[in-house]
């Protein structure tokens, strides 16, 4: 899971004195692992103070870095406690292709598992295939999936979301269209989904989580910061994670919007949903 520096950071220090060529190779580094730059200059600032001139062993310097990045991370571990909302509602976006969908039905799957009644609505009326593909997970899963043919997507999740709160469904998630965020018609289609819900329920969404592909680097905070000027965002799944070496982003996204990591995903099976573990993380960036 995640990408991987830490056999690099072990070829830089080896417990000679650390001096201002080893901090710029240190830098160059965290630099290619998408970390963004003014993050690269605090860590490398932490270690410069505590060790400039020290013998210092890549153990060391791993467990400074590891200190610096749960500072920033360690809050970011999100936990989505659905029993405080009945029905609790959950509005998925984000770029195509970044894992909606896939999560949804991960999702879909495991509280069903833990005893909840779901509902699924498919706003994604935009991609021929995409309630096809919605209800092959539902259907595995075993929870209830509203859709329409040729549907226009807010209208579809106001009356999907009055029938699934009728019907006592304890979870309602909405599948969306992927979309670049510099859309605006798609971008003004979000938000008259989330308005609309909202005008059948005043408290939904309950949260509204942009998807971010592990991969996406340094593209996912644009990705971020776009959809957040739109949309409220309040906090990310990250999948794909299992082969991502752009993934020093994460860090850079939790420093600069400060908002949880609900779930991380590593594969296509549908138990390969996490809760995010900072310091799990960290170990497998650094090779702890
Ligand atoms: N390896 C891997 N593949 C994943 C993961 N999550 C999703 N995928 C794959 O990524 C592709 C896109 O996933 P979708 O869930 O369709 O993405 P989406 O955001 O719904 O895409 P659009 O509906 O086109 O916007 C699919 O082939 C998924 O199987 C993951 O954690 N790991
Ligand atoms: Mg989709």
């Amino acid at each position: 899971m995640f990408g991987k520096i830490g056999s690099k950071i072990s070829s830089i220090f080896s417990g000679k004195k650390l001096d201002e060529d080893m901090l710029e190779s240190l830098e160059d580094l965290l630099i290619t692992s998408d970390i963004s730059f003014d993050t690269v200059t605090q860590l490398i600032d932490t270690v410069k103070k505590k060790k400039l001139g020290k013998d210092t062993s890549s153990a060391e310097v791993k467990a400074i870095l590891k200190d610096e990045i749960l500072k920033i991370l360690k809050p970011a571990e999100g936990k989505l406690d659905i029993t405080v909302a009945n029905p609790y509602s959950l509005v998925m976006i984000g770029v195509n292709g970044s894992g909606k969908t896939t999560t949804i039905g991960k999702l879909s799957h495991k509280w069903k598992k833990e005893g909840k009644d779901i509902a699924v609505i498919a706003c994604d009326t935009f991609r021929i295939s995409a309630t096809e593909q919605l209800k092959e997970w539902t259907d595995k899963a075993g929870v209830t999936l509203f859709y329409r043919d040729n549907a226009e997507p807010s209208g579809l999740a106001y009356d999907g979301y009055n029938q699934a709160r009728a019907q006592g469904k304890n979870v309602i998630i909405v599948d969306t269209a992927g979309r670049m965020a510099n859309n605006d018609a798609l971008m003004a289609e979000l938000q008259k989904i989330i308005k609309t819900i909202g005008k059948v329920d005043s408290s939904a969404p309950t949260k509204t989580l942009l998807v971010l592909d592990g991969n996406g680097g340094q593209n996912s905070l644009l990705q971020m910061e776009k959809f957040g000027a739109n949309i409220k965002i309040d906090g990310f799944v990250i999948t794909k994670t299992e082969g991502s070496s752009k993934s020093g982003f994460i860090i850079s996204l939790i420093k600069k919007y400060n908002l949880p990591i609900f779930f991380v995903t590593d594969g296509e099976r549908v138990d390969d949903i996490h809760e995010f573990d900072a310091e799990k993380f960290v170990d497998t960036l650094l090779e702890i």
